[in-house]
This record gives C-alpha cells, structure tokens and sequence, in this order.
C-alpha cells in the first residue's frame, strides 16, 4: 500500500479528485488516503470534499485528522461561535445531512500514527507537543477524542463550551489544531512565531525526537520539508492572494529506511484551478 498524504483541501473538491484520479491510474486500489485535517471550508466544495473522503475512510483506504476548520464547523453547528460569511463550510450544516456529518466528525481522531520505512511518525492538523514523546501525544490525543466522541452529543456540547484556561484537554484540542509556535516554556500560540527559533517546529527539532510528524494548517510558511517533518499546507485555498495556491499530497518512499530524510522528490501539487480567496474586508 502507497500511502498518500493530502494537505488542506478546504473545499477545493476538483484538486482532490485530481490527486485520488493520478492515485487510482498509478496504483489502482492499492493507495492510503491520509489527510491532515481542513478539508473543508473557505473554498468552493466543503461538502463534495468530505463526501470523497467519507467514502475512502468508510472503505477502510483513508485516514483523516480533525483541523480546526472542523472543529469551527462543530462549534458553530452546535451554536457556540458564530460562522462569517466567508465560512463556506456552512454548505454542510444546511444539507439535509447535517446531523450525520456533525457525528461523523465529531468521532474523527486528532491524531493518526504509523511507521514509515523503520520510522515511527504521527498525523496531525497543526503541531506536536514538543516535550512530549510519540505515545504521550497519541494517549493525550485519545483523552480529547474521547470526550469529543461522547455518547451524547450533550457532552460534547458540554466539552467544547469549556474554558480551555480551566479545562487542559479543551486547551490541548485548540493547541493540536492551531499551533504555530512555541513563545515560551510551557506556553504556545496560534500566531506566526516572531523568530524562527520559535517555530513549533524548531522546538520540537531541538528536542530531538526519533519519530516524523506530517502536519498542514501553515499556508503561509508552504511546503515543509526537513528531517523528520513534511508540512503540506500549500495554500490551494489562497490561491490569488499574492502568490500561487497549490493541493500538495506527499508519497513517501518506502524504499527508504528512513522516508522523512532530505532530500526528498516525492510530491504531487496541483495548481488551484482558480482563484478561491474572498476578500473578507466586509467582515466585522
Ligand atoms: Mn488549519
């Protein structure tokens, strides 16, 4: 099996189904989809993008990471924050299918492990905690998923109004699909980092950790390639907001003891089909 890794497709459903059709003609039947999380919202096909990864996931031939796009499209359909007019992802919430979608999501893992070639890695839509060891995240994560995927959908409603200041799984759940950087020990923040030492990332690599992280959620910083990291949000989404928007998906080589070394050729990106960027300048 080829696994496939697909960055944020936030409703950009043609992109996607470019990268799952050159998917089946290379490999037929024998690829994994593994998707990092925003797969909907702000672009034009929140909900035929879903759709196509709802299929793959059921069939048992993906993977998917919450993103916190997801997680505004839970908090709005259970009335906690209000969704913008630049919130397309409301296309899911006023289906007919709505109440399924909101339970399927809301049973989605924040994080999905593995092995590449000899190495162990992890999935997730933002960051890693960098002080924290490959199974101390995935048990933290299974903490969070828990109560995100209670019984009732009373206490998730419950969990997601939590104040993540009293609440250390609510924080963790806004950390795992919004951090960008580490400010300082013990603190970290959805903003760009103001040095790059700052970065998630750079902590984490200071660390020195033995597994690989496949991350999204930074359109802005782009594709990510270094030891031990593959960050494949490439903005498709932006596309027309200064620079070029791209859907990247990462084949790592399995030939390779280790898949997450440098260099490495193994991307697919395809250019946005046009430009999906609205203007917000009309918003509050
Ligand atoms: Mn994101």
């Amino acid at each position: 099996m080829q696994p496939i890794f697909v960055g944020d497709v936030q409703g950009c459903a043609e992109e996607l189904e470019e990268i799952l059709g050159r998917a089946r003609a290379r490999f037929g039947e024998r690829f994994e989809a593994l998707f990092v999380g925003d797969l909907v919202n702000r672009g034009p096909e929140s909900l035929r993008a879903l759709e196509l990864a709802f299929d793959l996931v059921e069939k048992g031939r993906a993977r998917y990471v919450l993103g916190n796009h997801e997680l505004g499209l839970l908090l709005a359909g259970l009335g906690l924050r209000p969704l913008r007019s630049i919130d397309t992802a409301v296309e899911i919430l006023d289906s007919p299918d709505a109440s399924f979608w909101m339970e399927w999501l809301r049973r989605r893992p924040l994080v999905a492990e593995g092995i590449l070639g000899e190495r162990p890695y992890v999935m997730v839509h933002a960051a890693a905690h960098p002080d924290w060891s490959l199974p101390e995240l995935v048990a933290r994560a299974r903490g969070v998923e828990a109560r995100l995927a209670a019984p009732s959908l009373d206490l998730a409603l419950h969990f997601l109004a939590a104040d993540p200041r009293e609440d250390p799984e609510r924080d963790l759940l806004e950390r795992l699909v919004h951090c960008r950087s580490i400010p300082g020990a013990g603190r970290w923040s959805r903003e760009e980092p103001s040095r790059p030492d700052e970065a998630w990332h750079a902590v984490w690599t200071r660390r020195g950790h033995r597994y690989g992280v496949v991350y999204g959620h930074w359109a802005m910083q782009g594709l990510h390639v270094a030891p031990g990291l593959r960050g494949l949000d490439t903005g498709c989404v932006h596309h027309g907001r200064g620079r070029t928007g791209y859907l990247t998906a990462w084949l790592p080589d399995l030939r390779r003891a280790d898949p997450f070394q440098i260099p490495d050729e193994g991307f697919w990106k395809v250019q946005a089909r046009r430009r999906y960027f609205i203007e917000a300048s009309d918003e509050p």
